[in-house]
């Protein structure tokens, strides 16, 4: 969790550097032409000020670190009743972490007014961890005569060599949940690249924050270190023959328009923003029928993740990381590389957000719009006429790339032609490994295994990895309800004589309590949030469906503290009443948590559902059992959902795209 974003200042990036990369568009400042929204990000100058009012304040202390300084988005019904052009309110919202006391303050300022709204503490949370601890830790660490043991028991002496990660602690005894905590894993770094691919196995660090001191230190013995063979650069691996040209090529270029953050492409129409947190937001999406915008979201983004580890071992069983939650996966997008983590179509956006002093920078490259051929959209051939029908599809992807520690995850959201929007994740970077005394061991273990072989020495723990997204339906507008479809073959009688009957149920997920669901494979079961007062011209009432992908339920037990903590990994499918201050599936402060917030929280007081403005919360899960072709960087893995119109339209909506 040691990686440093890469920062651009705001000068380089707009006035020099972005001259000779022409697809490269400067931060996430609205273009002069567009008029300010209420949801546009807050600016630059906008992040300067919010800090500079609340540093000057007499309450704020001395030292203190923003650890989240964003855009407070007005209330929702202001938004949707925002008439372009109209006046904005901009207002920031601020975590502020005390780091002398340990203590944590939520703030709000009226940038217009140039004052504090409110200035709150909050007691016995923990934010995200900050950037500017880091170095704090690696201190504490190497100055520890224990660790410093530790490390010349294992032979090493030079401790420049060894690279120091930080950890959220994970799991918390009771008796230091009010500290503020952080672990350390140590690897040997030597000339390598990729330090992941040699653990220092077995020195376990927990560290008081505040104190500035070990509090905690765990030997469980030397392990040998693994081989120092696992770099992946081109001069490493050797290349094979190189495919031959693949030109893509827009010579017209994009079919989408960008108006500050608003983007239209094939009667999509859609806002973005990036969240330190959140990473991509997509806000009041919608699209144009017969002349029509026709709301379908009002915002969706990755709400929390949980990737809980499977191993039992001493300083493995407290591993699980919320990246979203416990680091903040926008803060931590890697900058997109041209020709390889996008095609050369790609348009490149850097961000604006607050370092943890509250001045503003640019995340240069860090979300990224194409489109790319989405193979075929619809055909017939008709077989007695020869005569073939068929059209290409054409999908739009906006993306951001978190790299958080050792693994990379790009989130990507699909526009496709016929009214679908997909999200996919894809999974990769760098397996956690363990160091193993045995070098085989668990390769080809006859019994239950809680890890692979994946290299000599090393052994990748079998772990899950749970996404949750918050989806924000308007469908047709806010007043909305919740369905879910199972289908079964019908009962053997006098209406099913040949037995071949099948029948789908539908039923009204009538409150948030009974809104809790699990994916079924056996009755195909899918959910749809529907407009009960809007009809399309077969008279179906208009919905969107939520289509599970590839799932998992979860293998920590219910009784463990990161399964109380994550209890949105319970569920694949919940819904709740709109709230504001509802975002986070595992509460707003899940660092150090010790459990009971976020969604079961929410669902417990069993709100209404009909007819209300409902948000939908999808859990995906994958369980990664370790492969050796995963080693030392992991081949793409993909994961995701769909929201597919159901009632929308009254017939394919792709008709149109031509030839
Ligand atoms: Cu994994």
């Amino acid at each position: 969790m040691n990686r440093i974003p890469l920062r651009v200042s705001l000068a380089c990036l707009l006035l020099t550097c972005t001259s000779t990369l022409p697809t490269v568009v400067g931060a996430q400042e609205p273009a002069s032409t567009a008029q300010q929204h209420p949801l546009d990000p807050l600016t630059a100058a906008e992040i300067d000020a919010a800090a500079g009012i609340l540093s000057a304040a007499p309450q704020f202390p001395e030292g203190a670190l923003f650890a989240t300084l964003v855009l407070k988005e007005p209330p929702k019904p202001d938004v949707l009743a925002y008439k372009l052009g109209a006046p904005t309110v901009r207002q920031a919202f601020a975590v502020i972490l005390d780091r002398k006391r340990g203590r944590t303050f939520e703030a709000v300022v009226d940038l217009g007014a140039s004052r504090i709204v409110s200035w709150t503490e909050i007691s016995g949370v923990q934010g995200v961890v900050l950037e500017a601890e880091y170095e704090t830790l690696v201190g504490v660490v190497k100055a520890d005569a224990r660790w410093q043991n530790a490390m010349r028991q294992r032979g090493i002496n030079d401790l420049d060599q060894v690279q120091i990660d930080y950890w959220a602690v994970g799991e918390v005894a009771p008796r230091y949940q009010r500290r503020r905590l952080l672990r350390a894993v140590s690897y040997f770094k030597g000339g390598s690249t990729n330090f992941y691919g040699r653990p220092i196995e077995g020195v376990g660090v927990l560290v008081d924050m505040v104190a500035e001191k070990v509090i905690e230190f765990v030997d469980t013995g030397a392990v040998p270190l693994p081989p120092a063979s696992q770099e992946f650069d081109e001069k490493s691996t050797g290349t094979r023959t190189a495919p031959k040209a693949l030109t893509i090529a827009q010579p017209d270029g994009p079919s989408f328009t960008i108006s500050g953050q608003e983007i239209r492409w094939q009667k999509w129409r859609f806002r973005y923003t990036m969240h330190p947190r959140e990473g991509l937001v997509l806000q009041m999406v919608g699209y144009e029928d017969a002349g029509k915008l026709r709301p379908i979201l009002y915002r969706a983004s990755i709400s929390e993740m949980a990737v809980p580890y499977g191993d039992p071992d001493r300083n493995w069983r407290w591993r699980s990381a919320f990246d979203v939650g416990e680091y903040g996966m926008g803060r931590l997008a890697s900058p997109i590389e041209q020709n390889t983590d996008a095609p050369p179509n790609a348009t490149l956006f850097g961000v604006t957000f607050a370092g943890d002093n509250g001045r503003a920078y640019v995340l240069p490259r860090a979300v990224g719009i194409y489109e790319r051929d989405g193979g075929m959209l619809w055909k017939h051939y008709e077989s007695y006429s020869k005569t073939n029908e068929s059209r290409r599809a054409r999908q739009l992807v906006i993306f951001f790339i978190a790299t958080i520690g050792n693994y990379d995850y790009a989130i990507n959201w699909i526009f496709h032609q016929d009214g679908v929007l997909e999200l996919d994740a894809a999974l990769t970077g760098i397996m956690l490994p363990k160091g193993v005394r045995d070098k085989s061991a668990n390769g080809h273990a006859a019994g239950p295994t809680s890890g692979h072989l994946v290299s000599p020495s090393v052994v990748a723990p079998h772990h899950q990895h749970f996404f949750n997204f918050r989806l924000d339906f308007d469908v047709d507008g806010p007043a909305n309800s919740v369905t879910e479809m199972n289908t079964r073959a019908m009962p053997p009688g006098p209406g099913n004589p040949s037995l071949n009957g099948m029948i789908m149920e539908e039923r009204t997920l009538t409150t948030e309590a009974v809104a809790q669901r699990r994916m079924n494979m056996a009755s195909a079961r899918t959910w749809t949030v529907v407009n009960r007062s809007m009809r399309n011209s077969l008279g179906h009432h208009t919905s969107y469906i939520v289509v599970p992908g590839i799932n998992s339920i979860p293998y920590v037990a219910p009784a463990s503290q990161v399964r109380r903590r994550a209890g949105f990994i319970n569920q694949h499918f919940w819904a709740t009443r709109y709230r504001e201050d509802e975002v986070y599936a595992a509460g707003a402060y899940p660092n150090q948590s010790l459990g009971g917030d976020g969604l079961p929280r929410w669902v417990a007081n069993k709100e209404s559902l009909a007819n209300e403005d409902v948000v939908v919360w999808y859990t995906m899960g994958v369980t990664h059992i370790p492969r050796p072709e995963e080693w030392p960087v992991m081949p793409v893995t993909h994961v995701g959902f769909k929201m597919i119109p159901g009632g929308f339209f009254s017939r394919n909506p792709a008709l149109d795209v031509p030839k």
